[in-house]
């Protein structure tokens, strides 16, 4: 195996990569390998699709099968090496079919269809152990020798967006929304990555354009979930337990909660949002489920001392899962991509078996003193008093805005997050995203201007909603987005956070500052290539990074 797709990857004077029979996630070699044939199967659908699309022929199944398949090889998500042996079965099936379209749709035109060699023409074998002995045709650095370290770090920023892309398209999809669009960027992507684009210019500018792409599949799953569950709402949310029985829903996927709402309905049994979840109590139709009771926990490092303690069953959604310890191993179900050998899992949203079990399960003995939180603020709550930030600015209460934002993870340099956001001036506004809030989140920030100094806007996908809002703050003040006094402050871990950093970087977003750690794929020519052209700034010390970002305002 190799891989060093997140920020976790193994680290050592020698480089940086996990190898050898496990990754510090826990994937498994087998796995790890059976992800990577995955991939070059998909490239070779992508291969047949895009040139089928140019005839004017799509498979809407297929491409909607590959924003699945990628979705599993994400950091945290599927650990099942038996379930990439079927994907890769039903992959190959796929290429089957769609080299059938594209080939009738070059005779429908009448134009001999082209020949493809790499990933088109490749053979996933039946069992693993042929599918295990492929593996090497499939590695990102199986070119390394040839390509050089630049290009076979750009086309793993290429694929890691990639990844990002399918994920957020994949949650949009399952709630009816679909985008064209997406599904072109995608197939253009995978053409590219099979063809072994060796040039830095076109790279950079897949790269770009899968930003472009990316950007669309969160417009598509801000469309999905408001659609769905209508506009977030500032809302108070308990984050301390109350009596009763009770399920703990985690990951990302509020079709899913939805479902497990409905399916403990009106039975006594409470419903936990965890981690990335959180979001959803701000979404009228899900906080009108009374038995919608609070949050429980922090973000996901920190899961598995918190899934011991919880005393019901656990429902892990997408990303991001830790090994399942003994103390709940026999609680814990998968859903949707996420998978763990010997873990149960959910399929076709039947959640009733997760009812059964909170109904077997003790629950909370007694309440736990009530504590909140207010989350709630996406794009539409922004802008409905957008006279009133746009006022305190020019007045000067409100000198500037930091978007402190991203994922969380175990890294010690993460303490720079929290470091920030405490230590940004009472002058400040501090806006949030994704898991990386729970670092800050139960701090009590105060008020400003009559507004909360501490803005929620959701999950690491509502990055969408904050470039709505800089774009609509920078209209009414007449500048540009670099021009407002707003900072942005990433943390990345895994591969969502690529698209979304990618997706700043093709809107002209610049000056995000971007850590704990900068990517291992990205050799130091290409971090080069993003501070110089784009402005990307490493983080440094949190006092001296607010300093400077004031001083830039
Ligand atoms: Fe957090 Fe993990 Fe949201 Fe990432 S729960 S790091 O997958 O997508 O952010
Ligand atoms: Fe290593 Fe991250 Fe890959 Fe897991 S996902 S094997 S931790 S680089």
């Amino acid at each position: 195996m190799f891989c060093y797709q997140c920020e976790q990857t193994y680290r050592s004077d020698e480089g940086a990569g996990c190898a050898g029979s496990k990754g510090m996630c826990g994937k498994d070699a087998a796995t790890s390998d059976l992800q990577d044939v995955l991939l070059h199967v998909c490239e070779g659908i992508g291969q047949y699709l895009h040139r089928a699309r140019a005839l004017g022929a799509t498979d809407v199944q297929a491409d909607r099968f590959v924003l699945y398949a990628f979705f599993t090889t994400l950091t945290n998500v599927n650990f099942n090496a038996s379930k990439f042996v079927l994907l890769i079965q039903q992959a190959g099936e796929i290429k089957k079919r769609v080299q059938a379209l594209y080939e009738a749709a070059a005779a429908s035109a009448g134009k001999a269809p082209e020949a493809l060699a790499g990933a088109a023409a490749f053979i996933p074998a039946a069992e693993l152990d042929g599918l295990l002995t492929q593996a090497a045709v499939a590695s990102v650095k199986k070119d390394a020798v040839v390509l050089g370290a630049d290009v076979v770090g750009l086309r793993s920023l290429v694929l890691y967006g990639l990844k990002g892309v399918c994920a957020y398209a994949h949650h949009a999809e399952v709630l009816g929304e679909e985008r064209d669009a997406i599904y072109e960027a995608v197939e253009h992507a995978l053409d590219l990555l099979a063809g072994g684009s060796e040039e830095i210019g076109p790279l950079l500018e897949e790269a770009l354009a899968l930003g472009r792409a990316n950007f669309l599949a969160m417009e598509a799953l801000d469309a999905a979930n408001t659609g769905n569950f209508g506009t977030p709402e500032p809302t108070r949310v308990r984050v301390t337990p109350r009596k009763g029985k009770a399920v703990l829903v985690s990951g990302h996927d509020m079709k899913d909660l939805c479902a497990i709402l409905e399916a403990t309905k009106d039975k006594g049994i409470d419903v936990y949002t965890h981690g990335e979840l959180l979001p959803a109590h701000s979404y009228p139709k899900l906080k009108a489920y009374p038995h919608l009771a609070g949050n429980y926990g922090g973000a996901w490092q920190d899961q598995q001392r918190e899934f011991a303690e919880f005393p019901g069953p656990i429902v892990m959604t997408s990303n991001c899962l830790i090994e399942p310890q003994p103390r709940y191993r026999g609680r814990i179900f998968t859903a949707g991509p996420v998978g763990w050998p010997g873990i149960r899992h959910i399929e076709n949203g039947d959640f009733s078996i997760v009812a059964q079990a909170a109904a077997a399960l003790p629950g909370f003995a007694e309440d736990a003193a009530e504590e909140t939180v207010t989350i709630g603020f996406g794009r539409d709550t922004v802008l409905g008093v957008a006279d009133k930030v746009i006022e305190a600015v020019k007045a000067g209460a409100i000198r500037h805005f930091f978007l402190v934002g991203g994922c969380d993870g175990a890294a010690p340099g993460r303490n720079y997050y929290t470091d920030f956001a405490e230590h940004a001036p009472q002058d400040t506004v501090v806006l949030t995203l994704g898991c990386g809030k729970y670092r800050f989140n139960r701090y009590d920030f105060g008020t400003i201007g009559g507004l909360p100094r501490l803005l929620d806007m959701g999950q690491c996908n509502d990055a969408y909603s904050a470039l709505v809002v800089a774009t609509k703050l920078a209209e009414a003040f007449g500048v540009g987005v670099n021009e407002l006094p707003l900072s942005l402050i990433v943390s990345w871990f895994e591969q969502k956070a690529a698209a979304v950093l990618l997706t700043l970087l093709a809107l002209g977003v610049r000056n995000v500052r971007l850590g704990p750690t900068l990517p291992a794929f990205l050799t130091p020519a290409l971090i080069d290539v993003l501070v110089e052209k784009f402005g990307v700034l490493p983080i440094t010390d949190a006092k001296a990074d607010i300093e400077a970002s004031l001083a830039r305002a």
